[in-house]
């Protein structure tokens, strides 16, 4: 039986001219083709459906925004924004772009949590003096640093707290504060951008 298969196997390899193998061969390339397609559409589709994902109902809204001050796990500026980013696909340290935002985040800080120090989500890992938000990579626009703020003292200050005045100092990255902000804004990226 054995042999009869082994002629028969044979007698089919001399059939299958190299014509047939190449033609064979662009099929299953076409077919990896169409796979690559069909995964990347479908990438697209799950970050679409994650995005529209409901805000947890511990953040609180103000404006189209919601926020959450974490106090615990306390982490340190990196770690702090990887902590919001698994939150929600849109959540990342705090973008803060108006006064009353500030505002907004100073009195949830002290009235509400009675936290007096937290990470939001500034920084100019990329350039000194350069400082942009981490869920954009864009430049601040409005910013509300204490006098004689950022100093960089050190040199190696590239991260921003808000004081219980809801003024902003720079700190080491590694720093940890009382807590950080994790903001969703519906406007915003699903990605990080680190400097
Ligand atoms: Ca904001
Ligand atoms: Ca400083």
């Amino acid at each position: 039986m054995r042999v009869l298969l082994f002629g028969l196997l044979s007698s089919l390899c001399v059939l299958v001219s190299s014509q047939d193998v190449n033609m064979l061969l662009k099929e299953i390339d076409q077919l990896r083709f169409q796979l690559k397609k069909a995964q990347s559409s479908l990438t697209k589709l799950q970050n679409k459906c994650m995005a529209g994902q409901a805000i947890p109902s511990d953040f609180v809204q103000f404006g189209q925004s919601s926020y959450k001050l974490v106090t615990n796990p306390k982490l340190a500026y990196k770690p702090a924004e990887d902590y919001c980013r698994t939150l929600h696909p849109r959540a990342h340290l705090v973008t803060i772009e108006s006064k009353e935002e500030n505002q907004f985040l100073r009195d949830l800080m002290v009235n509400d949590h009675g936290t007096y120090f937290a990470l939001i989500g500034g920084n100019d890992l990329a350039q000194e003096g350069d400082w942009r938000w981490i869920s954009t990579g864009k430049p601040m626009q409005y910013t509300n640093w204490t006098p004689g703020m950022p100093d960089n003292s050190g040199n190696y200050e590239h991260c921003v707290t808000m004081l219980d005045s809801g003024k902003w100092n720079d700190l080491g990255c590694d720093y940890v504060e009382d807590g950080f902000f994790c903001e969703i804004d519906p406007d915003l990226s699903t990605e990080s951008i680190l400097g």
